[in-house]
C-alpha cells in the first residue's frame, strides 16, 4: 500500500492518468483513475418525522427514527428505534401478510398511497415479506439488512412504512439524506470525506507549509526546525517504554518537518 500526499482531494484525482514506468524511467502503461463505486453510493439516509399512514384511522402514533441507512452494493442496512408501534407485535409478526412489517415502499409520498414494497433490478422476489419488528410495550429497536437491488440514490425519498400486527399500514416517513444534504459534496458525504482524508489533510498541511515557507525568514525556519527537533528529543528518557499516541503522531511540528523534507525531496527530483 503506497501513500502519497498530492495535496488534491479525491475528486481532483478522479479521471487522471495512472502511469507505470519501466526501470529506465520510460512510460510503459496508462489507465485512468475511476471511483470503485459511484460516489452517491455513500449516501446515508434516515426516516424521521413519522406521520399516520394517509388512510390509517387507528390510534397508534409512531415516532422515532429509522437510520442511518447505509447502502453497500444494493443492500440497505439500517438501525431503527421507534415508539408508538403496535404493542400486539410483542412476539413478532403474526400470520397476516405484512404483520408488524417495517419496509421501504416504492412510493415517494406520505400524503397518499405509498405503493408496494420496494425492490428492483436483480432482486425479483419481494425481500420484505419476512422483515418485521418485535415490540416491547409499543417500542421497538433493532438492526436490519435487506437486499433491495437498489442503490442509495434509488432508495432516497421513498416511503418507510410501519405496519400493525394485522398487517395494515400505520405510519409513514420518507427516507432523506442524513445528516443533511448540505453535508453532501459532489454526491459524496462525510463517509466519502473520511476516505478523502489523506488528500484533505495533505491539502491543508501543504497550504500551511507553503504559507510558512513564503512567510518566514530563513532564520525563523531554522528556529522552527530546531524547536521541532528539540521537541522530539525532549520526550521522557526513563527506562519506561514510550507510548506513542495518535496525538503525538499528529504533532503538527513533526508533520511540518516531514512535509518540509518532502518538499525538499520534490525539488531535488524536479
Ligand atoms: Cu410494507
Amino acid at each position: 500500500m503506497a501513500h502519497v500526499t498530492t495535496g488534491a482531494i479525491g475528486s481532483d484525482v478522479q479521471g487522471r492518468a495512472m502511469i507505470i514506468h519501466d526501470y529506465n524511467g520510460g512510460r510503459i502503461a496508462c489507465a485512468l483513475l475511476e471511483p470503485i463505486r459511484p460516489l452517491v453510493q455513500h449516501l446515508r439516509l434516515r426516516a424521521i418525522d413519522f406521520v399516520p399512514y394517509f388512510n390509517y384511522g387507528g390510534n397508534l402514533v409512531v415516532s422515532g427514527s429509522v437510520g442511518p441507512m447505509v447502502t453497500e452494493g444494493v443492500t440497505q442496512s439500517f438501525s431503527y428505534s421507534l415508539e408508538g408501534v403496535d404493542p400486539a407485535c410483542e412476539s413478532g409478526a403474526g400470520t397476516a401478510g405484512n404483520s408488524c412489517g417495517i419496509h421501504i415502499h416504492s412510493g415517494t409520498t406520505c400524503a397518499g398511497d405509498a405503493a408496494g414494497h420496494y425492490y428492483t433490478g436483480m432482486v425479483t422476489s419481494d425481500p420484505w415479506t419476512t422483515v418485521a419488528y418485535t415490540s416491547v410495550s409499543g417500542t421497538t429497536a433493532g438492526v436490519l439488512s435487506v437486499t433491495t437491488g437498489g442503490t442509495a440514490a434509488d432508495v432516497v425519498n421513498r416511503a418507510m412504512i410501519i405496519h400493525a400486527y394485522n398487517g395494515g399500514r400505520i405510519a409513514c416517513a420518507l427516507l432523506a439524506v442524513y445528516p443533511d444534504p448540505s453535508d453532501v459534496i459532489d454526491g459524496s458525504n462525510s463517509q466519502e470525506a473520511d476516505e478523502d482524508v489523506t488528500f484533505s489533510v495533505g491539502a491543508v498541511v501543504g497550504i500551511a507549509i507553503g504559507a510558512g515557507i513564503a512567510g518566514c525568514l530563513f532564520g525563523a525556519c531554522i528556529f522552527w526546525l530546531v524547536t521541532a527537533v528539540r521537541g522530539g528529543r525532549s520526550k521522557p528518557r526513563s527506562g519506561q517504554p514510550k507510548l506513542v499516541t495518535s496525538q503525538q503522531e499528529a504533532d503538527p511540528r513533526q508533520v511540518a518537518v516531514d512535509m518540509h523534507l518532502h518538499s525538499q525531496l520534490k525539488k531535488n527530483q524536479a
